[in-house]
């Protein structure tokens, strides 16, 4: 199916706090309880309207152990958007933060749209970490903040869609050069009739050589 954008987004966060479960709650439209250990780096992929075009997300998923953080660290570069996912129920997934946070500033563009995500909201009995403390966080690192239950299916949607949004709202003020992929933005056809590239907004002249 054609599209007029791709953007490319990672999962990141601690092992447990939901990461494969909130994938294939956006791909698949459902939760399994019992998900095996994601193994390096798994993909999924959707599609989504914004602004009546068509975007498709390729959503990286990572695995959180430490073991594995060399292979995601070279995920970051290509990526528009990230989900920083936390437990609400386990405080030490929340700690974590910062140090993922110093990954994806080290290894990623500065431009890359990151969303923190508080997940498994539907287990309020066990909170451990309140909305108000996410918020904060949120704002004081300039991020886009919800909380979600991939198992409820709460604001799953919203919080892909969501990033998507920001990420094109950056294109349309020119942030990015999009002919360059390495910034996780692909321009796709077919949006319209004439077969021509749908986006030309925010095109910078091609770069040459180099990276990033
Ligand atoms: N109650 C509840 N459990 C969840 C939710 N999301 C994930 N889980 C459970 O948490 C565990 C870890 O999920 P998984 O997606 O494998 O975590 P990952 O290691 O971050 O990919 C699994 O047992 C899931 O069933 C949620 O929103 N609510
Ligand atoms: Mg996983």
């Amino acid at each position: 199916m054609s599209y007029a954008y791709l953007f490319k987004y990672i999962i990141i966060g601690d092992t447990g706090v939901g990461k494969s479960c909130l994938l294939l709650q956006f791909t698949d439209k459902r939760f399994q309880p019992v998900h095996d250990l994601t193994i390096g780096v798994e993909f999924g992929a959707r599609m989504i309207n914004i602004d009546s075009k068509q975007i498709k997300l390729q959503i990286w998923d990572t695995a959180g152990q430490e073991s594995f953080r060399s292979i995601t660290r070279s995920y970051y570069r290509g990526a528009a958007g990230a989900l920083l996912v936390y437990d609400i129920t386990r405080r030490e997934t929340f700690n974590h933060l910062a140090s993922w946070l110093e990954d994806a500033r080290q290894h990623a563009n500065p431009n890359m749209t990151i969303m923190l995500i508080g997940n498994k909201s539907d287990l309020t009995h066990r909170r451990a970490v309140t909305t108000e403390e996410g918020e904060q966080f949120a704002k004081e690192h300039g991020l886009i903040f919800l909380e979600t239950s991939a198992r409820t299916a709460h604001n799953v949607e919203d919080a892909f869609i969501n990033t998507a949004r920001e990420i094109y709202r950056k294109i349309q003020d020119g942030v990015f050069d999009v002919s360059n992929e390495s910034y996780g933005i692909k321009v796709g056809y077919g949006a319209g009739a004439s077969g021509q590239p749908v986006a030309k907004v925010g095109e910078e002249p091609k770069k040459t050589g180099g990276c990033c």
